[in-house]
């Protein structure tokens, strides 16, 4: 065993030593979140096999990792709210009791870091010393974690020195889960193989979460989804604040006028894209500040400000391109950590829809050779001269779908600094919200935007938000539509509809409900019967935005439906659309995916239903819910399930 440090926080000291005795690691290092030491672990895990250096007068700083198969994505299956009551977790978590998890996962972490080295790693989720922001101290036996929770999160020394002696943080424990013997040769991806090994752990009343098993993404930087997601959410409910799945961004009138936005759109739906995009119409200008995670509080003048807790972008890799978002490419040219993509013969990456053409050899994510194919350059398959037609039908890809780039956020070329820094006219409060959007993948029914009547109809909104399943997540229903509302399904830390009471509160309890942002739902995914796009999305969604900000402003009328404000179709700006490009705005198209599909939507309405009654029927066999509302989707929300419905009927 190794000797716990010391540490001038005693909680921190604690915690250390409480691990220290469980894992029995060889060895403690406290990160100090130095660049030179943060390159002295890339170039171990060089020298380990467990990453590979990227050409560095193309990549400097810049590895590529490539995981076990099991260890791909966020495992939904095996993640747990373990409140003390059941029903504290709601009907859409996983749950355990408490004191039965800790002893189950107490027996796998037993000596589960033996001949590894446990990393003390402190990080802040939000900038150091914002009243918003928020710490961690997270241990874990794995350097791909430290290296990648550097990136993510502010890391190290200035932590530590902020948190003190008696500073307040939530402790965080991963462990990959494959103990060395002594001699034993280290695997390029050490996890546990099995998936019902792996455990993503929140306990939202101790404010702990403990992961094991996996080292993937959301499943180990536990700063990310399951701090800033899940503990937060339940940290907000009680502290009168929000913690959401969204981006932020600001985006610039040809006025100057600026307007900071939100939307919260489920995994690999969209959220980096709209917050790095670049709009095609001229004069507007967008810049970052976040591009997954809100924290969101509430003003004195009843606004809305949100901060970014992130420091980094764990990106999907495929599709990313210098036509669909090249600021998310050029986020990527150094200190960037790529996990699951394609290694090129010079030492360089490549992903499917790059934009690139591909390299006539390379390495696919697992490994294994890969080739360019024979009737498209843009293609690789697993053998050589396979045409695209035998590359499509075997369902093989070269990266894979969920690959993902880490990259610094001050990488990108359009960040917000002060928003990023949480500052406002200098001040530290966040930026204030403008507008709310929510949305998903929806191939039929939803149309291309679509603004709620109030904040409870836009709670409703979000509250019956469907998308389909990606490779964001282990799952054998990618593709299919899922309700997840408010884009938070996999992240709730507590009850969802005491989670949607959580929302209508927001308004009762404002300084000034008439300054809380206007709440939309965006659909870029509809698709024609053959299942081509009918919107071009990206850069175009500008103009999505430009309506939405004329509607802010009072400008333009809107087609008031049954289902919501719409907007007319001339009221769309189409300058600058290239009529001649691969993708633009057929005017046809258009129409169509802003009108009400009334069956369609009498058969979503229905959907929705179901959903708030399954959400219902927990709560209704728990004996330990007395009252008949209590824990149920609030009444309101019913309400407008009833007037949308009604109104599609007339
Ligand atoms: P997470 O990091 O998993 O939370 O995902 P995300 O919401 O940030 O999704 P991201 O922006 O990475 O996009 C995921 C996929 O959707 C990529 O393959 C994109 O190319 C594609 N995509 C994003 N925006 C659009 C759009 O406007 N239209 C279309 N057709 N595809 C899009
Ligand atoms: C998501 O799945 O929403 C992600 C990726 O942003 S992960 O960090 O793995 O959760
Ligand atoms: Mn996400």
């Amino acid at each position: 065993m190794a000797k716990t440090p010391k540490f001038a926080n005693a909680k921190v000291f604690a915690w250390v030593d409480k691990w220290n005795k469980v894992c029995t690691p060889d060895k403690i290092v406290v990160v100090t979140g130095t660049k030179k030491e943060h390159l002295a672990i890339c170039e171990m895990m060089v020298k380990n096999g467990q990453f590979i250096k990227l050409d560095q007068k193309k990549r400097p700083e810049c590895y590529l990792a490539r995981s076990h198969e099991s260890d791909v994505a966020r495992v939904e299956g095996r993640t747990f709210i373990c409140s003390k009551r059941e029903i504290d977790a709601g009907p859409t978590n996983h749950w355990m009791d408490p004191e039965v998890m800790k002893k189950l996962m107490l027996k796998s972490y037993k000596g589960c870091m033996k001949g590894r080295t446990m990393y003390v790693i402190p990080f802040a989720m939000g900038p150091i010393g914002n009243p918003i922001t928020q710490y961690g101290i997270e241990i874990t036996d794995s350097p791909y974690v430290v290296v990648n929770m550097n990136i993510m999160t502010r890391t190290g020394d200035a932590v530590m020195k902020h948190l003190g002696k008696d500073g307040d943080f939530i402790p965080c424990i991963h462990s990959v889960g494959a103990p060395l013997k002594k001699g034993q040769k280290d695997v390029a991806w050490p996890c546990a193989k099995k998936i019902e090994d792996k455990f993503i752990t929140q306990f939202p009343e101790d404010r702990e979460i403990w992961s094991f098993g996996s080292g993937y993404g959301g499943n180990a930087l536990l700063g990310k989804k399951c701090f800033a997601l899940r503990i937060a959410s339940k940290l907000a409910k009680d502290q009168g604040w929000m913690a959401e799945h969204m981006l932020i961004l600001t985006l610039t009138s040809p006025e100057k006028k600026q307007y900071h936005v939100t939307a919260a759109f489920p995994s690999a739906c969209g959220k980096t894209n709209l917050a790095m995009m670049q709009p095609k119409l001229p004069g507007w200008k967008l810049q970052t500040i976040g591009d997954d995670i809100a924290w969101l509080k509430p003003g004195e003048d009843g606004r809305l400000y949100a901060i970014n807790p992130e420091n980094g972008f764990f990106g999907v890799a495929p599709g990313t391109s210098m036509d669909s978002n090249p600021n998310a490419l050029k986020s990527c040219k150094k200190g960037t950590i790529f996990t699951n993509v394609v290694l090129t013969p010079d030492g360089d990456i490549w992903w499917e829809d790059m934009g690139v053409k591909a390299p006539k050899e390379g390495i696919d994510w697992k490994g294994n050779p890969c080739y360019v194919c024979a009737d498209d350059p843009y293609r690789m398959g697993p053998k050589p001269g396979m045409t695209k037609k035998e590359i499509k039908e075997s369902g093989y890809v070269a990266a894979h779908k969920n690959s993902r780039f880490t990259a610094p956020a001050e990488n990108c070329p359009v960040l917000d600094k002060a928003g990023f820094n949480g500052l406002y006219n200098k001040k530290p409060t966040g930026v204030p919200i403008d507008a709310i959007l929510f949305g998903g993948r929806r191939p039929s029914t939803i149309p291309l935007v679509n603004e709620a009547k109030s904040w409870t109809h836009g709670v409703f909104m979000g509250s019956a938000a469907g998308s389909e399943v990606t490779a964001a997540v282990i799952s054998d229903q990618i593709g299919q539509v899922r309700r997840d509302p408010m884009a938070m399904l996999p992240f709730f830390g507590y009850n969802v509809a005491d989670y949607f009471q959580h929302w209508l509160e927001m308004e009762r309890t404002s300084a000034d409900a008439t300054k809380l942002p206007k709440i939309y739902f965006v659909n870029w995914f509809r698709k024609g019967e053959d299942g081509r796009f009918m919107w071009p999305g990206f850069g175009d969604n500008s103009r999505v935005l430009k309506w939405i900000c004329q509607r802010i402003e009072g400008q333009v009328e809107a087609n008031e439906t049954a289902i919501g404000n719409i907007p007319f179709a001339k009221d769309i700006d189409l300058t600058n659309n290239d009529e001649k490009a691969k993708f633009h705005v057929v005017k046809a198209d258009l129409e169509e995916i802003l009108k009400v599909d009334v069956e369609g939507w009498k058969k979503e309405i229905a959907t929705v239903g179901a959903s708030y009654d399954e959400y219902d029927a927990k709560a209704s066999k728990d004996t330990t819910v007395r009252s008949k509302t209590a824990r149920r989707v609030p009444k309101a929300l019913r309400q407008v399930l009833a007037d949308v419905s009604a109104a599609l009927a007339k």
